[in-house]
């Protein structure tokens, strides 16, 4: 397994549209183990191909408590949704930032399994939240984007000053 480097907003290969997976092979399987190594080194519940500068529509998630279910998301599409339901994100893409986002409440997702299998999975809550923060991903969205101008903006230079003073 090797650890993958995390791209930081506002880096522009962010607002890359990921393309679908044809076939999940070992190239594919390699790539879900590095990004859940990644996303547990990093202390991350989510990561989306897209933020280690891959794009192919796939994201690994684990919400758990005990950080031991690993839930592997290849070509999800949201099949439905209902309710709105305003929580507080982070993103590895745009660290030590936090704000509020209002996303659907419920939402029914199908996606293959890390073995090329069709699944359907119905959602609430932080995985749901999750879910539909790494689907942004996948369409080259941040979720600093639900935000107002005035903030992103603010976030832009914080981030930029940040690298600046550890180059
Ligand atoms: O680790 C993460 N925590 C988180 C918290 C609330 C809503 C979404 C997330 S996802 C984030 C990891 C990440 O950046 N995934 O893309
Ligand atoms: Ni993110």
């Amino acid at each position: 397994m090797a650890l993958l480097p995390i791209l930081h907003y506002p880096d522009p290969r962010l607002h890359t549209r990921a393309s679908p997976v044809a076939e999940v092979d070992d190239r594919i399987r390699k790539l879900v183990d590095d990004m859940a190594e990644t996303m547990r080194a990093a202390v991350g519940i989510g990561l989306a191909a897209t933020q280690v500068n891959v794009h192919q529509r796939v994201i690994v998630l684990d919400v758990s408590e005990d950080q031991q279910h690993l839930q592997v998301f290849i070509n999800p599409r949201l099949v439905s949704s209902e309710g709105l339901s305003e929580r507080e994100e982070g993103c590895l893409s745009v660290p030590g930032i936090y704000d509020r986002v209002t996303r659907a409440e419920r939402i029914v997702v199908q996606a293959l399994d890390r073995e090329g299998k069709p699944f359907t999975l119905q959602a609430e809550g932080l995985l749901a939240t999750c879910l539909q923060h790494e689907m942004d991903h996948l369409e080259g969205k941040v979720f600093v984007e639900y935000l107002s101008q005035l903030k992103q903006n603010r976030i832009k230079t914080k981030l930029r000053k940040r690298v600046r003073e550890t180059l």
